[in-house]
């Protein structure tokens, strides 16, 4: 039977709930046929992040791992399509640590693609009516650390075989918090949509390989 991992984050920063351990827990409720699924939530450590994903993968060797995580901010579901080797903290991480311009791996490559079917997530999820772009940068903070690692760990080990990240939005009660407490005009999508995107997700990856 084929294994899949699929890991969320932690809440970090000013935000109480981050959707993606939210989707996590909402998955645990659910059967899988022909897959056994593990589910996680991560830490927002750069340091913690590293030792937890390899003890993750060393213990499961999964065939794929697809990793979530929240982009605030953003519209839509983000199919991401490169990670590259550095970490540049725009604020500091929920062990108050904050890289500026290090490397993940030293010595790594500069950047891996998504070996996820990104193009087919992509039709498959606005056939279904959810908006969703591919993105061509993780960002630099402690996702795209992530989706760089289980590149890196895929390249050199060989599991997991396929990996790549998925960015969500907001959600809506968190975005109209925001408004009221400090203004900001945010967008949003709904947590039956990210999660209704999220199984397609998961669907799409188990059929294509
Ligand atoms: N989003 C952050 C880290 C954790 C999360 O959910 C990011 O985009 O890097």
């Amino acid at each position: 039977m084929k294994k899949l991992l699929v890991t969320g984050f932690e809440p970090f920063g000013e935000d109480k709930i981050n959707p993606t351990q939210v989707l996590i827990n909402a998955l645990k409720e659910e059967k899988f046929e022909c897959t056994q699924i593990y589910l996680e939530v991560l830490p927002v450590s750069f340091k913690k992040v590293n030792k937890f994903l390899k003890e993750l993968f060393d213990k499961i060797k999964p065939d794929y791992a697809i990793h979530l995580g929240l982009a605030g901010g953003r519209s839509g579901i983000s199919i991401e399509r490169v990670a590259v080797n550095i970490m540049d903290a725009r604020i500091p991480d929920n062990d108050n640590f904050q890289p500026i311009d290090e490397p993940i791996i030293e010595d790594g490559p500069s950047a891996y693609f998504s070996t996820l079917p990104v193009k087919e997530v992509l039709y498959e999820l606005r056939n279904k009516g959810i908006p969703t772009v591919i993105s061509n940068s993780a960002g630099l903070y402690v996702c795209n650390e992530v989706m760089y690692l289980s590149l890196y760990y895929s390249d050199k080990l060989g599991y997991p075989a396929k990996t790549g990240f998925i960015h969500v939005p907001y959600f809506p009660e968190q975005v109209v918090q925001k408004f009221s407490d400090l203004g900001q005009n945010l967008p949003s999508m709904s947590f039956d949509l990210q999660l209704k995107a999220v199984q397609f997700i998961i669907k799409k990856t188990l059929e294509k390989h």
